[in-house]
């Protein structure tokens, strides 16, 4: 055993030896408790962030610990692989967005290898190769197949310089981010996934899972946002519309309907086409509404505007005749696309009516009473008793809804209803860089899908996208074909998938990756799903985690899988951050350094009171601590760190400095200090194993001093199986370690009982470090003599009779102060104690001349003695 501790060498041998076991390789073994352990896969950017790091780290102990309770436990790991990044990066160094990708992986593939994660890499799964989409594309025709998957025009960001279509964060201010040009709104066919027919499920089995962070929970329901409510007819008024007929509204709150005092529909509602027929002004309004950008966000805090129209319609009860506005926030993709304004009660009715000096009548008792004068307050959309409502007054909330729905029943206008916020799926994208969609446009026979034994359509590799519309859309080669149905000239589809849908399955794909029968191997997948504990960033809380729950649920409806949902544990991890500095530039601006180019001062208690540039010498301001990100430059290179101090001191820091829910904030002293205690541990192993092994521990013959050193390492045992097993603090079992390092380094090892202790304690050290630091502890296990290697040990387990103490120390006070310590049996009495601590002399002494009052006794732990 070296004298030093080298990272580099034990890293590098624990490493290759798990290699050529084939350690990590797993295979379906009926009748062994299977543990499927999932980190999201990383999109190939280039190299490792920090939270890659943290995340992978995070799911690496869980594996491992997983592996020492006796699991069969997968861990796999592959590619997000398509995506915008790898078209921009080739069109900034005009390289193939494949060839960008393909070298990506394969670096950061020796970067995830350089951090000694356990795991099968004969799984590995890339999302950009026809292996993985061929079963994208099969899916997508078996869904189109049974409506699951349908085409309907949607509304996109189009760039009309660039001649293409821009994702809603590619508008910037209303304007191309390239071009710089106004974009327009625009009406294209676009396949969509039903989503909505499996909104009820989604919202309801997020009550199966238990597993789950309640805040993600809410998140999803909220995403998925059931609301119940009324659709109620508004009949035309004939003599301003021309026509008979039903406006219909989708309303939360049928019980204002006596407070309506106007309509409002979309600029793409039917009454708006017509009203605009001769109305040039209302034309270019409705021109200028489905320019604007088509992000929800946007809509809710854009201005409110409007055009009145001429036309009118009946309220459904008083037949009141109501005026027809078009509103640019009213959508026209939810609900009937047309809302019963009720201004009083509505904030957004309320600013619009207040703008256009509409008609505002409160209908409802809130809480801010009968009125509702301006400003509007949240007090307004409160339910309660109905005022101003006629036959209606004096209901409350519930008794208003039932009563509406008869008054409207009656009449043929109202039908109870529950809504979704969530809509259908759209993926189609006019990009190149993804899934190709199977479709053949054939003008005979429509669209129809690529039969099976045609499959996969393969995208092109070779390709430089030049930003100036699709690619695929120019290439005759690709898009030039003959229909399967009738064989006449047809021509495929040159749209591409959402790239949210290679990673809704690769979980499941990841069970038989090379399975070339099907998308997945049923047997294979029902042996490891569903995942047992996934891990990843809250950023994909509701998207991501919805759309995986929503695929997983089509392959169970297509008999690919058994299981309801595919993630039964989820750990969000917290953000890796890290303190920022700044100058502010003379525009105002600021400029950015980052933390390994500025030197900090402390103050006594290792307060950062200020910072200077290295370079310069100069002063910079303290910007506080975020979120690593390239904006603020306060990003540290993972590599830099493992090549300076080794994966293990990295992984030990980052499990170390929160919990895993927890920012974690990257600091140079805690890494420091990591390695520092890697280091001891490697010393004190050093010493012991140099010394030569010691013989078997006689547990009959401890003595009391060594009696308390095997408690120590008992207690962080039975510690740091609590906070690993049971709540994922991997930081506070870390803290366990240290204590008994602490207790080990300072324990005597004069006799061969010591030293046997000594080495029981090691092992106990090297075990329960082995998921966190795997390298140091392959060796450690090696140099202490065991058989085997330590990943193939078993977690340690508490010895109950060496927790049990003889003999308690108890610390012993006069009036409050520290005076010294006693020593009494485990068993003594109140009484016993009480007389020892009178009889220790350090009491004698302070309490001489004086009366005790009070003797306080707090067992197992302190007497107080209260004197004067
Ligand atoms: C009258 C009313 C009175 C409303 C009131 C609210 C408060 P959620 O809960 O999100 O489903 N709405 C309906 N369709 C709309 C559309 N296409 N675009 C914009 N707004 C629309 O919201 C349902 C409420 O949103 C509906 O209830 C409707 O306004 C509005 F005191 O109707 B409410
Ligand atoms: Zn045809």
């Amino acid at each position: 055993m070296h004298e030093q501790y080298q990272p580099r060498e034990i890293e590098a041998a624990a490493q290759s030896h798990w290699e050529a076991q084939k350690s990590f390789e797993v295979s379906e073994q009926p009748g062994k408790d299977t543990f499927y352990c999932l980190s999201m896969f990383p999109y190939p950017s280039g190299k490792l962030h920090m939270g890659h790091v943290r995340n992978y780290t995070i799911g690496d102990v869980i594996a491992r610990y997983q592996r020492m309770l006796g699991k069969n436990v997968l861990q796999p790991m592959g590619w997000d692989a398509f995506g915008m990044p790898a078209e921009n990066a080739a069109m900034k160094n005009q390289v193939a967005p494949a060839k960008w990708t393909y070298e990506n992986i394969q670096y950061m593939k020796t970067q995830l290898k350089s951090l000694g994660l356990a795991v099968d890499w004969t799984r590995e799964v890339t999302t950009c190769k026809p292996d993985y989409y061929r079963w994208e594309q099969w899916l997508f025709t078996r869904l189109y197949k049974k409506g699951v998957i349908y085409r309907k025009n949607g509304t996109v960001n189009w760039d009309p310089v660039d001649q293409t279509v821009l994702a809603n964060e590619q508008v910037i201010d209303g304007r191309g981010w390239r071009s710089g040009a106004l974009i327009e709104k625009r009406e294209i066919p676009m396949y969509y996934f039903k989503i909505t027919a499996y909104a009820d499920e989604l919202l309801e089995s997020l009550d199966d899972l238990p597993g789950w962070p309640e805040q993600v929970k809410t998140m999803q329901r909220n995403w998925i946002g059931k609301s119940r409510g009324m659709e109620i007819g508004f009949p035309y008024d004939v003599a301003s519309i021309g026509s008979e007929g039903v406006m219909k509204v989708f309303t939360t709150r049928p019980d204002t309907l006596m407070g309506a005092t106007y309509v409002a529909v979309a600029a793409e509602h039917p009454l708006a086409t017509l009203a605009a027929q001769g109305n040039p002004e209302l034309q270019a309004f409705i021109d200028e509404c489905k320019r604007g950008g088509v992000a929800e966000a946007d809509i809710a805090t854009q201005e409110k505007k409007g055009l009145a129209t001429a036309l009118r319609v009946q309220h459904p009860l008083t037949g009141e005749l109501l005026p027809v506005w078009v509103a640019n926030y009213v959508l026209m993709g939810y609900g009937e696309g047309a809302v019963m304004a009720v201004p009083a009660h509505d904030e957004r009715d309320f600013e619009f009516a207040s703008k256009y000096g509409l008609p505002i009548k409160p209908v409802v008792r809130t809480s801010a009473g009968d009125e509702t004068p301006a400003p509007w307050q949240d007090a307004y959309g409160e339910h309660g008793e109905l005022i101003n409502s006629g036959a209606f007054d004096g209901l409350d909330f519930d008794g208003a809804l039932d009563a509406m729905e008869v008054a409207l029943q009656k009449k043929g206008l109202g039908q109870a209803r529950t809504q979704f916020r969530l809509r259908d799926w759209g993926i189609s994208r006019q990009r190149y860089w993804g899934c190709p969609i199977p479709i053949i446009h054939c003008e005979a026979c429509g669209d129809v899908p690529v039969p099976e034994n045609q499959l996969p359509v393969v995208l092109p590799e070779d390709v430089v996208p030049d930003g100036a519309g699709s690619p695929l859309a120019k290439m005759p080669e690709f898009y030039d074909c003959s229909c399967p149905s009738c064989g006449k000239p047809a021509r495929r589809e040159t749209d591409t998938m959402d790239t949210f849908v290679e990673s809704s399955w690769y979980f499941a794909r990841y069970a038989s990756p090379n399975y070339e029968q099907g998308m997945v191997d049923p047997k294979a997948a029902n042996h490891w799903l569903p995942v047992d504990q996934y891990i990843g960033g809250i950023e994909h809380a509701i998207l991501h985690l919805l759309y995986a729950r929503f695929f997983h649920k089509l392959m169970r409806d297509e008999g690919l899988v058994s299981s309801n949902e595919p993630f039964k544990n989820l750990l969000t991890q917290g953000m890796v951050v890290a303190e920022t500095y700044y100058r502010t530039l003379p525009n105002g601006g600021k400029d950015w350094f980052n933390p390994a180019d500025v030197e900090v001062e402390r103050d006594a208690k290792a307060k950062v009171i200020g910072a200077k540039l290295k370079s310069d010498g100069l002063p910079v301001e303290i910007g506080g601590t975020e979120k690593m990100s390239k904006s603020k430059n306060n990003g540290v290179d993972p590599q830099a760190m493992i090549d300076a101090y080794g994966a293990d001191t990295c992984r030990l820091f980052m499990m170390f400095a929160s919990p895993p829910d927890m920012s974690c904030e990257w600091s140079d002293a805690g890494i420091e200090g990591a390695n520092r205690f890697l280091r001891r541990v490697w010393r004190l192993a050093h010493a012991h194993v140099s010394a030569g092994l010691p013989g078997a521990l006689d547990l009959a013959a401890l003595s009391d001093e060594q009696k308390a050193i095997r408690r120590a390492t008992h207690l962080a045992i039975r510690q740091a199986s609590i906070d690993v097993g049971q709540h994922h603090k991997f930081n506070t079992a870390i803290a366990q370690v240290m204590t008994l390092m602490n207790v080990l380094e300072k324990a005597p090892t004069a006799s061969e009982q010591d030293r046997a202790l000594l080495q029981e304690g090691l092992e106990a050290v090297a075990l329960l470090l082995a998921p966190i630091t795997p390298h140091i502890c392959h060796e450690l296990w090696q140099q202490l003599g065991k058989a085997g290697s330590v990943i193939d040990a078993a977690w340690p387990t508490v010895d109950e009779t060496a927790l049990v103490q003889d003999n308690l120390t108890l610390v012993v006070q006069v009036n409050g102060k520290l005076r010294g310590q006693i020593e009494v049996p485990a068993s003594a009495s109140r009484e016993e104690v009480e007389a020892a601590a009178r009889a220790n002399e350090n009491v004698v002494r302070f309490t001489e001349g004086q009366t005790i009052r009070k003797v306080i006794v707090v067992p197992g732990k302190l007497v107080n003695i209260v004197a004067n």
